[in-house]
């Protein structure tokens, strides 16, 4: 059919969403190759993660997990859509202010993009670029289809959809090209063997049990968090490490330097301040890095400066206090884990580890800057949101095996308990409301790690709830109370029901 009639408001709207993706994708191709953190729909995330109150992502995340970051793109993309969708329709009857609103948009996204630390006036490019590929889209469709025949206004179906297609496949490309030019600076990357190597925990480091932790995480099972939409990919032949601020002299380190320097290796266990009770936020890995200590020594350190602020590419800051870093402690940064060079998503090439002190305060990942200053000076990224300041990790323990289902007779039960820098000196598990039992205990060689714990219990048939408890290293048993994550960490024991059959 060839008939000739004014488009209906549907056919606007499509146009106006076909415009609008085009726009979107051709944004998103540009930004691949300079900056992917300032494609629109990664610097409207980003904005929204920096400005949303901590009630409502922790709500978010306990709602649909580690999907919170996949769903909030995905939202923010279809809001965009249905406003590209309204925008056409309204350009039907009044062309005026269906262009401001497109123009409006693309200057959100701008200046969503240029306020994200670490970008600078550049990062507006690809939004702008956005909304005049929108624009010129509407346009076109406004002064050439929209009267015209079904068969013209295939040929717009065509093109402008094309040219979104083109540039989503053009991207993901793009979006392959760039991690593995990172993913072969790291292959490329050999790491010298340790002047230090960590001590080996002893005879019993390892129950080996099914269900149960292994003693260090894999890195690819290693639990990953970070407000990064798109994870920083850092060029590790510029890269640099700055000690600056309250020093006696601004030093600048390069990856060589480090490689050059006395390497030591730690096993340390890493915890999440929101891990729940019983939660997988936690793991422990075989650090390999330069001391803190000794680096920042080398910039004298003004003894009034007790906040060591950690910066990373992407602007994320955590505060650590500084004497802890001096108190003799194994912290460090780090340039490998379990072996290999630092994941590009744990960090790569470098990030700091701090014993005893929970990710959000100490574990910068992507680091780039170290700044003395001071806790009255300066919050960083999560004490302006609600967090507290640095306060010890809480004792923890946890039930990894049985879960759920038990055979009667004998069932080991098994898990880890953690409380890092004071150790854990005993765990014990309850049965229903039976006395508590004393668990067995992995050999660990500091109190900067987890400790494994198992225990053989005489199953009866029925439900039944095991509940398991720590004491640390200075003889404090973990507490009962129950306690939500924000501001310092949750509290409470972990409880499982097993059903014995
Ligand atoms: N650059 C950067 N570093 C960061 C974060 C972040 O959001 N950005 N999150 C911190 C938090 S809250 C934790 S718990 C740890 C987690 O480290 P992982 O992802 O390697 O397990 O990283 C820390 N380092
Ligand atoms: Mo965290």
């Amino acid at each position: 059919m060839n008939t000739t009639q004014p488009a209906s408001p549907r056919a606007w709207g499509v146009a106006g969403l076909l415009a609008t993706l085009a726009g979107l994708a051709v944004g998103h191709l540009v930004a691949a190759f300079a900056a992917p953190r300032a494609a629109p729909l990664s610097a409207l995330s980003d904005t929204v993660i920096a400005v949303v109150p901590l009630e409502v992502s922790h709500w978010f995340i306990d709602l649909v997990g580690t999907l919170d970051k996949p769903l909030l793109v995905l939202g923010l993309a279809v809001a965009v859509a249905v406003a590209g969708y309204s925008i056409g329709r309204l350009w039907r009857t009044r062309p005026w202010p269906a262009r401001a609103a497109v123009l409006a948009f693309a200057l959100i996204g701008a200046a969503a993009a240029v306020t994200r630390p670490g970008l600078g006036a550049g990062a507006a490019v690809p939004s702008l670029l956005a909304g005049a590929v929108a624009l010129a889209g509407l346009q076109w469709w406004a002064s050439r289809f929209s009267e015209r025949s079904e068969t013209g206004r295939r040929g717009f179906l065509a093109a402008v959809g094309g040219v979104a297609a083109a540039a989503v496949a053009a991207s993901w490309w793009a979006g392959r090209v760039g991690p593995a030019a990172v993913e072969a600076d790291r292959d490329a990357l050999t790491l010298p063997e340790p002047d230090v190597p960590a001590v080996e925990p002893g005879p019993v480091a390892e129950f080996e049990q099914g269900g149960l932790s292994t003693y260090l995480t894999p890195n690819g099972d290693f639990y990953r968090i970070d407000t990064a939409i798109t994870v920083p990919r850092v060029d590790v032949d510029t890269w640099t490490l700055r000690v600056h601020g309250m020093v006696d002299r601004e030093r600048t380190y390069t990856m060589d330097d480090l490689l050059g320097r006395e390497l030591i290796e730690r096993d340390i266990t890493l915890c999440c301040v929101s891990n729940q009770v019983g939660g997988d936020l936690v793991g422990n890995a075989r650090w390999l890095g330069v001391s803190l200590a000794d680096l920042l020594a080398e910039s004298g350190v003004d003894p009034g400066a007790d906040q060591l602020v950690s910066r990373s590419t992407d602007g994320w800051t955590a505060g650590s206090p500084t004497d802890l870093v001096f108190d003799g402690r194994d912290a460090m940064i780090a340039i490998g884990m379990n072996g290999s060079p630092l994941p590009v998503d744990h960090g790569w090439p470098a990030r700091l580890v701090i014993p005893g002190l929970y990710g959000y305060v100490s574990a910068t990942k992507w680091l780039t800057e170290l700044e003395l200053t001071t806790f009255d000076a300066y919050d960083a990224y999560w004490i302006t949101r609600g967090w507290s300041t640095p306060r010890p990790i809480k004792t923890q323990s946890r039930i990894d095996t049985p879960r759920s289902k038990a055979d009667s007779g004998t069932v080991v039960v098994a898990g880890v308990a953690w409380a890092q820098h004071r150790g854990i000196s005993a765990v014990e598990l309850r049965v229903d409301d039976g006395e508590w039992l004393p668990c067995r205990l992995s050999d660990v060689a500091t109190t900067d790690t987890w400790r494994q714990w198992l225990v053989e219990w005489d199953a009866e048939p029925g439900d039944h709830t095991l509940t398991v408890r720590a004491t640390d290293g200075d003889g404090n048993p973990q507490t009962s109370e129950v306690q939500g994550v924000i501001p310092d960490g949750a509290t409470g024991l972990h409880s499982v029901e097993v059903t014995v059959g």
